[in-house]
């Protein structure tokens, strides 16, 4: 008798039950995380993230045109993660001036740009007028772009440095022009974890008590988890189920991005790099789990562009944009390139046999005109 091929084979069992909950769009369990990160059976878990993926945004994957900027690797936190920030004295170190932000900001292709993304370290001297000048600045050069700017990390430090309450220091920044924020920051919720890759930083509970006041005050933002280092799957698990409480009160997180840790520079250069193996499943297992967060970003820079290629088949629908200049990976050890073209996305998306589809920040599909198309190419 021939095999039932409209029932995939589950080498792993345990899934069985999960694959019930998934079929009849059931919330996953706690428990369910964890037997999706325990278990070996990749090509499982990933059949089942790739039915919600393609239940949510059927055959679509999204990219889109954006730049980095790091105003500063100044940092007064010593995170052991982190190959990125330096401290004040240290003659590498760099921080630009408003105009240097400007002009970096207006490189290369900047015409056709639809997103600054902001990120910096905790600077002491850089106060929040400082950087409401320079989004005020941004946003009168480039009027069209969206500022995707500071993590809870950044809104938290500004709060402590200048004594100035969370909410106003977040008004001020979007009076200047803060779009959204990005979701970085988010490292592994568990104090244990914290305490040792990054014990300078907020706590769990603020950065997801930050996140909710963000979203009430009408701002979206992106969510993270940095992986592939000392955590286990309980605080992965932990991690997940903590973002998707938020979400179910807020509603304000749009994408999902998990991050596989770069130990080279760091402190934890000791610890072995990700796997293809453990990148897959990390997006597989938040498509899964995350049922109330719209998009699973495979971030090319961090999994590099074939495993992010692949990952558009395990759950992923977004794989991040042309970048321009990342600086935080590639300090850490990153060896993809600097940058991709539109092109490039566009072939790695088609070549995975889906639809690529040009999205603004809050995925919006993005209409080219002649002339900012030119540029792209
Ligand atoms: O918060 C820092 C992580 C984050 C290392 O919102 C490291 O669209 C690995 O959040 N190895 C910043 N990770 C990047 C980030 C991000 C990236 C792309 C898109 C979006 C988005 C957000 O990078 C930090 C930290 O979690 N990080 N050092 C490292 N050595």
């Amino acid at each position: 008798m021939l095999p039932d091929f409209s029932q995939p084979t589950f080498d792993d069992r345990r899934l069985l039950p999960i694959y019930d909950k998934v079929k009849a769009g059931e919330r996953l369990s706690y428990e369910d995380g964890l037997t999706l990160y325990r278990s070996p059976d990749l090509l499982a878990v990933g059949h089942m993230a790739n039915l919600v993926r393609e239940r949510l945004h059927g055959n679509v994957t999204y990219f889109n045109v954006n730049r980095h900027i790091n105003p500063t690797d100044v940092c007064v936190a010593s995170c052991k993660l982190c190959a990125f920030g330096k401290k004040a004295k240290d003659p590498t170190a760099y921080t630009m001036s408003l105009e240097d932000v400007w002009a970096r900001a207006g490189h290369g292709v900047s015409e056709a740009v639809t997103e600054f993304h902001i990120v910096g370290g905790l600077h002491p001297e850089l106060t929040v007028d400082w950087f409401c000048e320079m989004l005020r600045g941004l946003k009168q050069r480039y009027p069209q772009v969206h500022l995707k700017a500071f993590t809870m990390v950044e809104i938290a430090y500004f709060h402590k440095r200048f004594k100035i309450p969370i909410e106003e220091v977040l008004r001020r920044l979007k009076e200047a022009g803060m779009d959204s924020m990005p979701g970085g920051g988010a490292e592994i919720f568990t104090e244990r974890v914290r305490r040792i890759i990054c014990d300078h930083k907020i706590d769990g509970n603020e950065w997801l008590d930050i996140a909710r006041l963000a979203h009430k005050m009408g701002l979206k933002s992106n969510c993270t988890m940095l992986y592939g280092h000392i955590e286990n799957e309980e605080d992965r698990t932990d991690h997940l189920v903590r973002l998707r409480a938020v979400q179910s009160d807020t509603n304000g997180f749009v994408t999902y991005i998990p991050l596989a840790f770069h130990p080279d520079n760091t402190p934890l250069e000791h610890i072995s790099k990700t796997t293809g193996f453990d990148d897959l499943k990390n997006i597989a297992v938040a498509r899964l789990m995350l049922d109330n967060i719209p998009h699973i970003k495979a971030y090319w820079v961090m999994m590099t562009p074939k495993i992010a290629q692949i990952a558009q088949r395990f759950g992923a629908d977004d794989i991040d944009g042309t970048v321009v200049e990342e600086k935080i990976y590639h300090d850490a050890g990153a060896d993809t390139s600097q940058g991709l073209r539109r092109n490039e996305l566009l072939s790695l998306i088609r070549a995975a046999g889906r639809e690529p589809v040009e999205r603004d920040t809050a995925y919006n599909r993005v209409q080219r005109t002649e002339s900012t198309f030119a540029i792209l190419v």
